[in-house]
């Protein structure tokens, strides 16, 4: 007998050999599983993510939150009031990507989302409103449109909205990462807000005003440099600044996208050492080239509209929608009037890992399907 016919195609256990399925019967009863039947399930030849890419528009976000400020009130055990972009790829579970957590979340006039801790790793970026400040540890950090604020795993942080308006803002986590690491820790402060420790916006001013040299806190492209396990002890960068960069990345450059990153000043990492944050500047008539890269990426369309092209399906986006590029999919980005888009990425984990990669497409991407 040879062994091409005894040996099952990979996937298929089923035999008419009485000997061999009661072999394969036993490895089942015994907790096991042969792993000559999944091989081409597990190594796959590319990354294939359950998630696939899909966008959230904020004309449906922003009405559901706002009838959630309504009626549900910010209480302890719930303890915010967060809609989670939740990929249809992934079986119901409440997450943008398979390593990212994505979502809008809102307050309404003088409300606080109580203070808490966890080992998850969260940032905020600001999609409208004002009046809310995000206390980190102490250090009451004010929120305006365009704003990135940093809440790193382990530190104390509340939410409070001073003021009588609503205030929106996307939430970005690496909770699926931290849930696959078994390493999900949470803890409720005994205190609704925790106690703020002098004046708003602590980091900021030890950073960037203390007459030294200004402090590097966004570079053009992406961080390549080692992962840092120290989150950034800067904990907000300024929409403001982050204008003025793109601004002057766009005029020295004849690229129809010009990209930045934040980083931890102290180090050059990544903002959070399980998460990138970038920002990304679509010139009007703009089309970045295609790309594909390992690693999951959400976005959230900040300023200006365009449409994406993600694996030939075309997704068209405004101010506050939010979309997800799942790993390896491949991505291009277009914008007639010119447009601004906020990135969240599990990239530094994937370079500290040695598994991250990138790949320049050749040609722009047929549209095979149209995301409505
Ligand atoms: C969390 O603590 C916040 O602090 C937002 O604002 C979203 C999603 C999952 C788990 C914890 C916050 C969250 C979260």
């Amino acid at each position: 007998m040879s062994t091409a016919e005894e040996t099952p195609k990979a996937g298929e256990s089923q035999t008419t050999d009485p000997e061999l399925s009661a072999l394969y019967r036993d490895i089942e009863a015994a907790g096991l599983r042969p792993l000559w039947t999944i091989t081409e399930q597990l190594l796959t030849p590319t990354p294939r993510p359950r998630a696939v890419p899909w966008l959230w528009r904020a004309s449906a976000l922003r009405p559901l939150a706002e009838r959630a400020i309504r009626l549900v009130p910010v209480e302890r055990g719930g303890e915010r009031r967060v809609l989670s972009l939740t990929n249809p790829g992934l079986g119901g579970r409440p997450y943008a990507a398979g390593t990212l957590w994505g979502a809008l979340q809102c307050l309404g006039p003088r409300e606080t989302a109580p203070a808490h801790r966890h080992t998850p790793g969260a940032i905020r970026f600001v999609t409208e409103g004002e009046g809310v400040w995000t206390t980190v540890d102490g250090d009451a950090c004010d929120m305006r449109p365009g704003d990135l604020v940093l809440t790193p795993g382990g530190a104390w942080h509340d939410h409070a909205n001073g003021g009588d308006g609503h205030m929106y803002w996307f939430d970005g986590l690496d909770l699926p990462m931290i849930e696959a690491l078994d390493a999900v820790f949470f803890e409720q402060h005994p205190e609704l807000r925790q106690p703020v420790a002098g004046e708003h916006n602590r980091s900021e001013r030890e950073f960037l005003a203390d007459g030294g040299a200004p402090a590097e806190t966004m570079v053009a492209g992406a961080v390549r440099g080692p992962l840092d396990p120290e989150p950034s002890r800067l904990l907000v960068y300024r929409w403001a600044e982050t204008d003025r960069r793109l601004t002057e990345l766009a005029a020295a450059s004849e690229e129809p996208l010009v990209s930045l990153e934040f980083t931890n000043p102290c180090s050059g990492a990544s903002v959070l050492p399980t998460l990138s944050c970038g920002m990304h500047r679509l010139v009007p008539g703009g089309a970045s080239r295609p790309v594909r890269r390992s690693g999951n990426r959400v976005y959230v369309a900040f300023r200006g509209s365009g449409h994406s092209v993600l694996d030939g399906r075309r997704f068209d986006w405004r101010p506050g929608d939010m979309f997800v590029v799942p790993s390896w999919a491949a991505e291009e980005h277009h914008s007639a009037e010119g447009a601004d888009l906020f990135s969240l990425g599990d990239d530094p984990v994937l370079r500290a890992l040695g598994v991250y990669r990138e790949e320049r497409l050749s040609a722009a991407q047929e549209i095979t399907d149209v995301f409505r």
